[in-house]
C-alpha cells in the first residue's frame, strides 16, 4: 500500500562545507553512510514520509541540499524558495563551522523571513568521545529557542530524531498558520 502524505514540506539543510549535510541525508534517506568525500554540485533533494504531530499525520519531507561553496545568488534564491524549515548544521570538531551558524541564519532569514522554523545540529559526535560543551552550542540554541541535536551521520546516532524534530516543528507551524487563515475567512 502506498502512503499518501497529507502535507509536503520543503526543508533546506545548510551549513559550511564538509560538516556532513549530504552524508546525513544519505544516512536518513537510504540508510547508509557514504565514506568517500564528494562535494555536492548544485542542488539535490531527497524525500521520505514521516509521522508528525500528536495525531501522527503522514508528512512528506523534501530535503534540499546545496553545495557549501559560494554560488550565484540566483541559485540560492531558488534553493530557499518555498522552504518551510531549516536544518542548520555544524561540525563538532571544527569551531569555525559553529561560528558560521549566525551567518547561515541571517542568509536564510533574508530569503524566508524571521519566523522560519529551524533546528541546530552538531554533527560528527563519533569523533569526540564523552561529553563536551561543543563551543557552547546548546546554550546558543537555547537563546534562539531552537531545538539542538547532537548527531553522527557515520553511526546514525540521532539522525532519525533530527528529521522527526524538524518535521514536527514545521508541521506545528503550518497548522498554526492554517488556523489563523481560517479565522480570517470567518
Ligand atoms: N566521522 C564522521 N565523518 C563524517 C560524518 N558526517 C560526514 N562525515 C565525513 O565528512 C566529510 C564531509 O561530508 P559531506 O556529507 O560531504 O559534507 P557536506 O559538504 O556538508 O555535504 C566526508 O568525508 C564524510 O565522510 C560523521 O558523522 N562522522
Ligand atoms: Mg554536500
Amino acid at each position: 500500500m502506498t502512503i499518501r502524505p497529507a502535507y509536503v514540506y520543503k526543508i533546506c539543510i545548510i551549513g559550511d562545507s564538509a560538516v556532513g549535510k549530504t552524508s546525513t541525508i544519505l544516512r536518513w534517506s537510504e540508510g547508509y553512510f557514504r565514506k568517500e568525500y564528494q562535494s555536492t554540485v548544485g542542488v539535490q533533494h531527497y524525500s521520505r514520509i514521516v509521522n508528525a504531530g500528536n495525531d501522527n499525520t503522514h508528512v512528506k519531507l523534501m530535503i534540499w541540499d546545496l553545495a557549501g561553496q559560494d554560488v550565484f545568488r540566483q541559485l540560492r534564491a531558488s534553493f530557499y524558495e518555498g522552504a518551510k524549515g531549516l536544518i542548520i548544521m555544524f561540525d563538532v570538531t571544527r569551531q569555525e563551522t559553529f561560528a558560521s551558524i549566525s551567518k547561515w541564519i541571517k542568509e536564510a532569514m533574508g530569503f524566508l523571513g524571521e519566523n522560519i522554523p529551524y533546528i541546530i545540529v552538531g554533527n560528527k559526535t563519533d569523533l569526540v568521545p564523552g561529553e563536551t560543551h561543543f563551543f557552547g552550542a546548546k546554550e546558543y540554541a537555547k537563546a534562539l529557542k531552537a531545538p539542538f541535536i547532537l548527531a553522527s551521520a557515520k553511526t546514525g546516532t540521532n539522525v532519525n530524531d533530527m528529521f522527526m524534530e524538524i518535521g514536527n516543528i514545521v508541521h506545528a507551524a503550518n497548522l498554526e498558520q492554517l488556523s489563523k487563515e481560517k479565522h480570517w475567512v470567518k
